[in-house]
């Protein structure tokens, strides 16, 4: 009786022992992912025109990274970090691009989380592929999905169908026009949500607000308004053009924050209504930086990058570096902030860690669970990198953090690449740039670049072509009386050398109007033509680059060396000449712009081999 006793007693034990050491709950997650939100967008994060309460009380009650980097500087490369676990010197997707789409071998975080048990649901802008692609939802990962497959389809919020899965497949479904679809997405979130509750789900709402289309429902607009209908704020109205005009943008702006914020209080409340909240980690962040409105230029009025430099499209600061706030009751610490940097990349290893998955797919990513649980991350990035190039001005931007220290290098069309170092810690906005005071660090932050930097996989995102030409000097230029160091200029009205407006010397050919165009010429339709000499200081093959938008010629001695008579944005070409030491060969050189961005430059490098 006793041994019988002291046998039972003993296997209550080892049961309870057991229920211990049992693998902990799979916790639910929910990632929100704003869409060009900036740093300084959130109250929690300095924000004071645009009212967040909601998610500055979650901050407040969870834990708020102040240097967490988005996985780029426009949606879709930084959405394949978040999902691939690889940086941009890595990842398959490295800039928007049309019909690009993640393959087959592009395992995401809703695929493994799929296969460990979780069911998952996506609501919003997945922008990684369309039905019937090797991106589709359903074959990566998704159990549910109501949003817009197509970045470019998730501009507008009045559509007349969305996205969806039914019955294991994306298609498109009809929908109430009059109904804003954002409003669509979330219901079927928070329906997925209370249908799943009982299982551990993965919930991505990768809301389109606050991107362009800059609308929102007149009720959420109005608290942005005064008595009369005014826009509280100093508006730049929109006259149109990719949407319609609207008088009150930065409302709009502001409203649709705002409106996301309520949404994520209410969400907070539904899992506390669910009794889950102590099982859910809820994360909350965006996409790139602040992209400013239709004018690029509200992103000042509200201060939408914070301290930071720059915006959505460069890898200043404020175009990758992002709010992130963690909340889970009873796990991640309350009212906390951190500064250990961290980035995309690392969202599916934290995420597999916590799920007690364990997998080599996500190879480039840390774990920041040590963080989320309120303990010291031991294990942290030697350097974080990133690229981005901007196609229609041919620019390439790379960069590599390093604790403080941080360099950019950005190589534009034919130019010699511009290199910036700067310290974070002391000049958080970049302003002062110290690669000149310290070229060792520079060589060696560049030699870790070009470490991180992979071939892409695709053309199309691949930049190695640009030329490292170097400006062609002054000295070797005679105008057309044979006076050493310049060109003599005509400037023309018109696309083919039409109305001759005036002359002038030239000694330097690089040019950026922009949308602007030389004095006196209109913005588009107008032509220049340099003529003289030129009289090389050494003898070799030369090979001359132009980089135009739109087109150039280049003749010297009379033979065409670079023919590009065409309308497009900046394209560089190039043709090679003999020159001799000394001797002097006539030269013209044409520039045509005919509308849109005008931008001309001309370099040129020597070919190792001389004939002398
Ligand atoms: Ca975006
Ligand atoms: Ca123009
Ligand atoms: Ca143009």
């Amino acid at each position: 009786m006793l041994a019988n006793k002291n046998n039972s007693l003993c296997l209550a034990a080892l049961v309870m022992m057991a229920c211990q050491h049992k693998a902990p709950e799979k916790p639910n997650v929910i990632f929100i992912l704003a869409d060009d939100l900036g740093y300084g967008d959130l109250g929690c994060y300095g924000q004071s025109l645009i009212k967040t309460p909601c998610l500055d009380q979650m901050a407040s009650e969870g834990l708020r990274f102040t240097r967490f980097y988005a996985g780029s500087a426009v949606s879709a490369p930084s959405r394949c970090a978040l999902m691939t676990g690889k940086h941009m010197g890595h990842a398959y997707i490295r800039n928007n691009a049309k019909n690009v789409f993640l393959r087959k071998e592009d395992t995401t975080l809703s695929q493994v989380l799929q296969q460990a048990g979780y069911v998952t649901g996506m609501f919003g802008k997945w922008g990684l592929g369309d039905s019937g692609t090797t991106g589709d939802p359903v074959l990566k990962g998704w159990n549910a999905f109501t949003g817009y497959t197509d970045q470019v389809k998730a501009h507008f919020y009045y559509q007349k169908t969305i996205d969806k899965i039914v019955q294991g497949k994306t298609c498109s479904v009809p929908v109430d026009s009059t109904k804003y679809t954002y409003e669509i997405e979330i219901e079927d979130a928070f329906r997925f949500i209370r249908e799943n509750h009982r299982n551990p789900f993965f919930v991505y709402l990768a809301t389109r607000i606050p991107h362009a289309e800059l609308i929102v429902p007149a009720g959420d607009l109005k608290q942005y308004l005064d008595k009369d209908g005014h826009s509280i704020f100093q508006e730049v109205p929109y006259p149109g053009g990719e949407f319609k005009p609207f008088d009150k943008p930065y409302a709009a702006y502001a409203a649709m924050i705002t409106k996301l914020d309520k949404d994520i209080g209410r969400l907070l409340l539904l899992l506390k209504e669910l009794g889950i909240e102590k099982k859910t980690l809820v994360i909350f962040t965006s996409d790139n930086g602040p992209a400013g409105g239709y004018d690029g230029q509200m992103k000042k009025y509200f201060s939408s990058s914070g301290p930071l430099r720059g915006g959505k499209g460069n890898l200043y600061e404020g175009g990758i570096r992002v709010p992130f706030i963690a909340w889970w009751p009873g796990t991640v610490p309350a009212g906390k902030t951190t500064d250990v940097p961290a980035a995309f990349w690392d969202i599916p290893a934290t995420l597999c860690e916590l799920a007690g998955i364990r997998t080599t797919t996500f190879p480039d990513g840390i774990s920041f669970v040590p963080l989320l649980q309120g303990r010291e991350q031991n294990i942290q990035h030697p350097f974080l990198y990133f690229e981005h190039a901007v196609p229609w001005e041919l620019s390439f931007m790379q960069t590599i953090c390093e604790g403080d220290w941080k360099l950019i290098k950005t190589k534009r069309n034919i130019l010699p690449a511009v290199y910036e170092l700067f310290n974070l810690r002391e000049d958080v906005s970049e302003s002062h740039n110290l690669a000149s005071l310290y070229p060792d660090r520079v060589k060696e932050l560049e030699e870790k670049m070009k470490q991180e930097h992979q071939a892409p996989v695709l053309k199309v995102f691949d930049y190695s072509f640009l030329p490292d030409a170097v400006s062609i000097p002054r000295t070797v230029w005679r105008d057309e009386k044979g006076e050493k160091g310049s060109l003599t200029g005509y400037y023309f009205d018109g696309k083919n050398f039409d109305r001759l407006v005036y002359k002038k010397n030239d000694t330097a050919f690089h040019f950026i109007w922009g949308n602007g165009s030389p004095d006196r010429l209109p913005a588009d339709g107008f032509s220049v033509r340099w003529k003289g000499s030129i009289c090389p200081e050494e003898t070799g093959t030369y090979n001359f680059y132009t980089a135009a938008d739109d087109g150039a010629r280049l003749w010297i001695n009379g033979q065409l060396v670079i023919d590009d008579w065409n309308a497009h944005g900046v394209e560089v070409h190039q043709g090679s000449f003999l020159l001799e030491k000394g001797k002097s060969y006539p030269v013209c050189i044409e520039y045509l712009e005919s509308s849109g961005g005008a931008e001309f430059g001309i370099g040129w490098k020597k070919k190792n081999i001389d004939l002398k």
